[in-house]
């Protein structure tokens, strides 16, 4: 066909559709930081009953003295239902299964908030969403405090005095400093959450003052993105006096990959900073945490936090947690799954629903994303080479965008006014979105036809498939593209097969390539994937949460272009004005020209398909209603899970309410890899 009749064909883009409405549930009560809490020490402390027994088997020593000089106190004031009391238990359900303890590796403790009931960060963003514009930093957490210096290069952090992991031995600039040596800057070691030199800025280095000082020093003024950074996912430090025994810089035995299971999911008691540990674990069962006794945190009368003794996880599927929730055998969900939210509204609006399902904003953002690396990242064979070759090219790219009818798309996992048509990016109703720096490309298979051809694919042997490019090392044979879904939801599953009808419709031939989540992350960490359809993480709500990964920044940063074996990068031009536009923004604190930037990225974003978004919606906190202190407005995902925003160690069951169904009652996490729970005298 000729040029003229192929741009004759071709639709050009658009402003994105609107949304249909759909109204937050939830208005948050919008405080400052130190009305949630602060440092102080109080006049008495108290524990749960059951813990006396320990403290007079001499097994702990008493409550005033596990606790740090100032503890965290959490103040009355911002609890909606006040001082809480002691017991029951949280029964959560997840689809993810643990590889092991040793998150600073690599490996998940199974996700649906293990990891953030264990670890400690730095600093803490999750309940952000109910801060005061004016105040909206970074609350402190094991970093008690922090101050930038004069001229902005260096930030002096101030972490907790006299806290301890919950086997007792003390925290402390030592257990930081291992985290900053031996996992950040070691590049045989990537942990969970993927944090990399690139998080923290361009040659930050980190050095200790003292025991309880630590000091930043960048090579830009202020940035202060790196508060955001020193939060989950990024900065939330192990406990070194278990770890660098394993880890190979200090024990020759070891090799990494020893190091990296040296903790498998049966070693019981695993020391940790946060208000549970894991005491029992059976395979595709259960994963069940008991309380800290060593835990830093208070209420303002002094009683030392959890008011939960035990958190239960039991090993599931994702869609599971969501009907357990409704139907009140669970007591917790993130209802992120469309296909489920026609029943669970239909069970929660029933007077003797057991649940609260409160729905928040339009967060939850699926997109498709091709493998633009074209220098080996992932050894390709021939075919999956040259289908990086396709992916390199815009036409081939807004073509493949134009044959998705996203309507449709979001009509398939749930009628009404849930989902939204997505074009990738940056979410409309989120703080950097700028809507008229967002280029949507309509469904048309007309113009993605026009695309196509323009990319030199033709149906050359009239099977109604496209074939491979002329030359093409590929061949002459239709082209073939697989599709990396995780298998762990069925709103991925269902978007990937969705994806892959509509493109059958075009003439593109896909194969399906479904595996449950750790599989998945280790074949997109390696490069072994040509599209995959993905649930966005953070990075696209917040900017400000792992700004790093919105573009390829460095070698491993964004999923859709690392480096290849040598460390070579090669970037897009479009790719690399993004990246300009991703590091301009980590270097200002202008709020100008922060989102000047954004709207050239943005731009650059969804112009060039960068990623190819599918379909946007809300999602909705389901929790037992026995559970007192949930905050109004919680969003299942902001700047972290609602597992995180939620401060489950402030939530509690009136007694009356409390259902009696603690698998380990009165007991406490006993020695690192020990049997598991003790009780007093053990
Ligand atoms: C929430 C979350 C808490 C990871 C995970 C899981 C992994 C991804 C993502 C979500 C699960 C739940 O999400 O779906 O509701 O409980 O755990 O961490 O999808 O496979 O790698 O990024 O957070």
């Amino acid at each position: 066909m000729s040029a003229t009749a192929l741009t004759a064909q071709i639709v050009e883009p658009t402003a994105p559709p609107a949304p249909p409405a759909f109204p937050a549930q939830g208005e948050p009560n919008f405080v400052t930081r130190d009305a949630i809490a602060t440092y102080r020490s109080l006049p008495e402390y108290h524990q749960p009953a059951f813990m006396d027994a320990f403290v007079e088997a001499g097994d702990l020593p008493p409550v005033e003295e596990r606790l740090p000089d100032e503890p965290m106190v959490y103040e009355v004031s911002n609890m909606t239902d006040g001082i809480g009391v002691y017991g029951d238990v949280m029964r959560h359900v997840i689809g993810g299964r643990p590889e092991g303890w040793n998150y600073w590796a690599g490996q998940t403790q199974g996700w649906g908030g293990i990891d953030i009931a264990m670890s400690e960060c730095l600093t803490r963003t999750g309940p952000l969403f109910q801060i005061e514009p004016d105040d909206l930093e970074p609350l402190p957490n094991l970093a008690r405090g922090w101050e930038w210096s004069e001229d902005g290069m260096s930030l002096t952090v101030h972490l907790i005095e006299g806290a301890k992991w919950s086997d007792g031995d003390p925290f402390d600039a030592e257990d930081v400093m291992f985290y900053w040596d031996h996992t950040i800057m070691d590049p045989n070691v990537t942990p969970l959450n993927a944090a990399s030199p690139e998080t923290f800025g361009e040659g930050t280095t980190l050095s200790r003052v003292d025991d309880y000082t630590v000091r930043f020093d960048f090579t830009t003024e202020r940035p202060e993105r790196v508060l955001y950074s020193m939060a989950y996912g990024d900065f939330c430090p192990g406990p070194s006096h278990i770890l660098a025994p394993m880890h190979p810089a200090n024990n020759p035995d070891m090799s990494y990959d020893d190091y990296r299971n040296a903790f498998p999911p049966d070693y019981m008691n695993f020391p940790v900073m946060g208000a549970w540990s894991p005491v029992e674990y059976r395979p595709d069962d259960v994963i069940v945490l008991r309380r800290n006794p060593y835990y830093w945190k208070v209420d303002s009368d002094g009683n030392q936090l959890p008011y939960l003794n035990e958190l239960q996880y039991r090993l599931s599927t994702w869609a599971d947690r969501d009907v357990q929730a409704v139907a009140g055998t669970g007591d917790f969900s993130n209802l992120e799954q469309a296909e489920n939210f026609v029943e669970s509204l239909r069970r929660a609006a029933e007077d003797d629903a057991p649940a609260r399902l409160e729905f928040g904003p339009r967060i939850i953002g699926y997109t498709l994303y091709p493998n633009l690396s074209g220098n080996g990242w992932g050894n390709p064979d021939t075919r999956g080479q040259a289908v990086r070759e396709l992916n390199r090219n815009l036409d081939f790219r807004q073509g493949v965008t134009q044959v998705i009818d996203r309507q449709r798309l979001g009509d398939s996992l749930v009628k009404g006014p849930f989902t939204a048509q997505y074009p990738g990016g940056l979410y409309a109703g989120t703080s950097y979105y700028d809507e008229g720096s967002t280029v949507f490309y309509p469904y048309s298979l007309e113009s993605a036809r026009a695309h196509f051809e323009a990319a030199g694919l033709e149906d050359t042997d009239g099977n109604g498939f496209y074939n491979w490019p002329e030359g093409s090392p590929a061949g002459t044979g239709d082209v073939q593209i697989t599709l990396l879904t995780n298998t762990d939801y069925q709103t991925d599953r269902n978007l990937a097969e969705g994806v892959i009808a509509m493109m059958e419709e075009a003439g593109l031939k896909l194969s399906l390539n479904a595996l449950t989540a750790n599989d998945r992350d280790a074949a997109v960490s390696a490069g072994r994937y040509d599209w995959r359809v993905e649930r966005n993480a953070s990075d696209l709500i917040t900017v400000v949460q792992n700004t790093a990964q919105l573009a390829p920044t460095g070698p491993r940063t964004s999923a859709s272009h690392y480096a290849n074996d040598a460390g070579e990068l090669d970037l897009l031009p479009f790719e690399e004005e993004m990246v300009e536009a991703v590091e301009g923004f980590i270097a200002t604190n202008d709020p100008e020209a922060r989102s000047e930037l954004m709207k050239t990225y943005q731009q650059l974003y969804t112009d060039n398909l960068y990623g190819i978004g599918l379909t946007q919606y809300p999602g909705a906190l389901v929790i037992n209603k026995r559970f007192r202190n949930v905050a109004p407005g919680v969003p299942i995902y902001a700047y972290n899970w609602a597992e995180d925003s939620v401060i489950r160690e402030r939530l509690f069951v009136p007694e009356e309410d409390q259902i009696g169904a603690e698998l380990y009652e009165g007991a406490l996490p006993g020695e690192p890899g020990g049997e598991g729970p003790v009780t007093a005298g053990d």
